[in-house]
């Protein structure tokens, strides 16, 4: 597997003007060591139903796990609206758990557009995938594939054809994706969480000792996928 880009390394002609300044002025350029930086959306806590304060506690936890072992990582939390219930559950309950604010942090914006409309580098992306890695069907698992272009397409399909509940998989960013080229990604991990919606597949019929579970294991199985690609 290619490693990913460090941010050093990221080719700034890849980068339009307005990226360019603010990735500039980002504070971790001006810091001696790098962060390899992974985006994710709150996994299952929407089309999936999942439970929105149990996923939130779950978040906290598995990235304050990760965090304490890995080095020059920041995670980032990301959903659509500012007014987004699990954004504030999962940033009191990380102040509660005294998370450093600059190794994980919750940012409003379109998980696609995140260097060109939010100024923020990023490295790998998570997807919230469906159990045989389709495009389409909305939420975030929609707005990924159609930003990635067919190749990604392909490439996932070359990866793997489905996914176990709680699985992981990186595929990486064919260079001609605008996720790579205009937003300077490197990776997408697509990963599958459990589903507490009766009309999706593998539905747990709110079997919440089963669901958290899955859960756990979705967020730890993500971050050692992030980790295998710093090399
Ligand atoms: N940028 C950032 N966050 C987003 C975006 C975006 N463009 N779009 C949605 N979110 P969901 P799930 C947030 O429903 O519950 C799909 O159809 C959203 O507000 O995408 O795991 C798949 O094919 C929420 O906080 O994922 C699966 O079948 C979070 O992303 C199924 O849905 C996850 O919402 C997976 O359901």
């Amino acid at each position: 597997e290619e490693p990913i880009s460090s941010v050093r390394d990221v080719d700034m002609s890849t980068i339009n003007n307005k990226g360019l300044m603010e990735f500039a002025s980002m504070d971790f350029v001006t810091q001696n060591d790098a962060f390899y930086t992974l985006v994710f959306p709150s996994i299952s806590t929407s089309d999936f139903q999942f439970n929105k304060e149990k996923a939130s506690g779950i978040i906290v936890e598995e990235v304050s796990k990760f965090l304490d072992w890995a080095e020059n990582v920041r995670l980032v939390l990301v959903d659509l609206t500012k007014t987004s219930t699990i954004l504030s559950m999962v940033e009191s309950k990380a102040v509660e758990k005294g998370i450093d604010p600059k190794k994980f942090f919750t940012f409003v914006g379109d998980i696609t557009r995140l260097c060109t409309d939010g100024g923020l580098q990023c490295n790998v992306i998570a997807n919230a995938a469906n159990w045989r890695l389709r495009p389409g069907g909305g939420g975030v698992n929609a707005a990924i594939f159609s930003a990635a272009g067919k190749e990604f397409e392909i490439a996932t399909k070359e990866s793997a054809t489905s996914l176990n509940p709680g699985e992981a998989i990186a595929v990486p960013l064919p260079h001609n994706s605008p996720l790579y080229k205009r937003e300077g990604m490197t990776y997408v991990i697509h990963v599958l969480g459990p589903n507490m919606n009766p009309q999706r597949p593998n539905y747990l019929n709110n079997d919440y000792v089963e669901g958290c579970r899955v859960l756990c294991k979705t967020y730890s199985s993500l971050f050692k996928c992030f980790a295998s690609l710093i090399k």
